[in-house]
């Protein structure tokens, strides 16, 4: 079913720990992009999601008002774009149980990032984790957002979404939610681990090593990439050449992310070289790109006391487009007292 409603953006990030180098290229760098576009955008630290596994108080606190900082150098601008964190706008939860209601078992038992999360010992996982989707498809849906630009990790549960959604349209005899386009683009949608190109670069990965933090300094930044996980031949004159090779193919795709070109044109350029001189050169350019973002985040967290005006502000507009959207589906579903709008 094609989507009759306004194009509008919402995307999101736990606060569950830093943000990284995957953070910044498979989402902040393109929320930032979007809103050049003309479209709406709303933007999220989904502080609900990140307690789905422990979270100390403090440290969550602290966690959200360093992603805000992390959107905010990224380029996303408090004034263009809708910024707030997920539980000051409670409509996010209450929507979230009726799509409790709406999401079938069977749909959230083939959720892999579930799977991944929970590990071996699924029983004493939150419920919370496995319920997880309906909370985001509620983030998205309270809004009618109908564009989400994610990273490839999030395609699945944009999947469920649009199964909720659809669901829900078909059980009241509505076209009430907006049938969702995830949004996957450009040469970093999934940045892998400098230790393991296997495996997706990650916030909660135990070793630091693995991955590029926004708030590491230059020498850091460095110091990583010099020590990032490669093999002995030099780099091939196609990106077929890459197939076998999962951690070339990543250092390839995450210069081409950060210098905007295509990983074929970046092929191209350093075909035949060794990565003695490959990895100085996307040394000094993650660097140039990522040191002054650091720097800014460093400076926004000297005053928290803005950084949370900017974030109720953010939600105060927020709550403004939830309520009456919320009242209005909680008004199909039948509860008595709900005022549409
Ligand atoms: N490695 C990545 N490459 C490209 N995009 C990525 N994203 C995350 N990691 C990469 C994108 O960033 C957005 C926010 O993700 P998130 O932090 O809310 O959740 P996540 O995907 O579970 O990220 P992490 O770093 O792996 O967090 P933890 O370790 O807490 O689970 C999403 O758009 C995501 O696609």
């Amino acid at each position: 079913m094609e989507s009759t409603h306004t194009p509008r953006v919402f995307s999101g990030i736990q606060p569950s720990g830093g943000l990284t180098l995957g953070n910044y290229l498979g989402a902040l760098k393109r929320f930032a992009e979007m809103q050049d576009t003309g479209i709406e955008t709303l933007y999220c630290m989904v502080d609900l999601h990140a307690i789905t596994v422990w979270q100390d108080p403090g440290a969550l606190r602290q966690q959200t008002r360093e992603v805000c900082a992390g959107f905010i150098a990224s380029g996303v601008d408090p004034e263009r774009s809708i910024l707030f964190n997920q539980s000051q706008v409670a409509e996010h939860a209450q929507l979230a149980w009726i799509f409790n209601c709406v999401a079938r078992m069977g749909w959230l038992n083939r959720m892999t990032q579930f799977k991944d999360k929970a590990g071996k010992n699924r029983e004493n996982a939150s419920v919370g984790l496995f319920a997880y989707p309906a909370l985001m498809a509620a983030d998205i849906l309270v809004y009618h957002a109908t564009h989400v630009p994610v990273g490839e990790d999030q395609k699945q549960h944009l999947e469920l979404t649009r199964d909720i959604a659809a669901k829900f349209n078909n059980d009241y005899g509505v076209n009430f939610f907006p049938i969702t386009e995830p949004v996957i683009e450009g040469a970093a949608t999934r940045v892998m681990s400098l230790r393991d190109g296997t495996k997706k670069m990650s916030k909660s990965d135990p070793s630091d090593m693995s991955r590029i933090n926004m708030t590491d300094d230059a020498d850091t930044i460095a110091r990583k990439i010099r020590k990032a996980k490669t093999d002995p031949d030099p780099l091939p004159e196609t990106l077929d050449g890459l197939d076998e090779r999962p951690e070339a193919r990543n250092l390839v795709n995450i210069y081409a992310a950060l210098s905007g070109r295509t990983p074929e044109a970046v092929i191209e350029e350093v075909a035949g070289q060794q990565f003695g001189t490959f990895k100085p050169m996307l040394a000094d350019l993650a660097v140039d790109r990522m040191a002054p973002i650091s720097a800014e985040m460093t400076r926004l967290m000297q005053d928290t006391g803005e950084i949370d005006r900017i974030l109720s502000r953010g939600a105060e507009r927020a709550r403004t487009i939830a309520a009456p959207i919320l009242a209005q589906a909680y008004e199909i579903v039948g509860m008595v007292g709900a005022k549409a709008v």
